[in-house]
């Protein structure tokens, strides 16, 4: 049976959505983040990167999940053109938006030990980078028209831009559901029946977004 490692609203929320929309089987391994349950000789044995989801990377994950599940649809057709334009998303998604939003989380690892004025600049910088970000998914969403990210079709994208549009929630300046289209996409996001499990089994409580 799949094992999913999660810690609440971590990465692997994308996948954890993934799983509910396929509907097969899978048990769920909660590693304690917030004790280091993530650096630990056991986890290391299963990601020595120390970071969570375990079979790392998250997008590579998503993926495997698309390939071995196809009846669910979660990428566009092969030989389309929004299958290539959903390679690309996915690959902005993880190497740009998630990787600018963990440095905005973890601003001490772009500083000196103890620089804690170095740190709080390098998080607002990663936020103001972040802004223009969300601002392409936000054009994104309204050039396709909805009600997906992809637009008909719900893909694997759909969670990947919820789970790191959760991230900003606590943004001082324009989270991203303060933006005109990620804000109504984002509550169709969590009406779905498979989110809503999601945020209950990741024990979260509202906002969610
Ligand atoms: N590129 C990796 C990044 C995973 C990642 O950064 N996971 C975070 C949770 S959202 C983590 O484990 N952070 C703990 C740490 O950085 O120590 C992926 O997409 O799987």
């Amino acid at each position: 049976m799949i094992q999913l490692h999660f810690a609440p609203s971590s990465a692997a929320m994308v996948p954890h959505i993934l799983l509910e929309e396929i509907g097969v089987p899978y048990e769920r391994v909660l590693v304690d983040k917030q004790n280091g349950g993530h650096k630990t000789p056991a986890y290391l044995a299963l990601n020595p990167n120390g970071l969570i989801p375990v079979l790392y990377e998250t997008a590579a994950i998503c993926l495997h999940l698309s390939d071995t599940h196809p009846k669910a649809a979660l990428m566009p057709p092969m030989d389309t053109r929004d299958r290539a334009h959903a390679y690309k998303w996915l690959m902005w998604l993880t190497n740009t938006l998630q990787a600018t939003l963990i440095v905005y989380f973890y601003p001490e690892r772009w500083a000196d030990t103890g620089h804690t004025e170095v740190a709080a600049e390098v998080q607002r910088n990663a936020q103001a980078r972040v802004g223009p970000l969300l601002n392409q998914l936000d054009a994104e969403i309204e050039r396709r028209g909805g009600p997906w990210f992809m637009g008909e079709q719900f893909t694997l994208l759909d969670a990947y831009v919820f789970a790191l549009c959760r991230w900003t929630r606590n943004f001082p300046r324009a989270p991203a559901r303060d933006r005109q289209h990620l804000g109504p996409y984002l509550q169709r996001m969590l009406a779905r029946p498979s989110v809503q499990r999601v945020l209950a089994n990741e024990g979260l409580v509202a906002p969610y977004v």
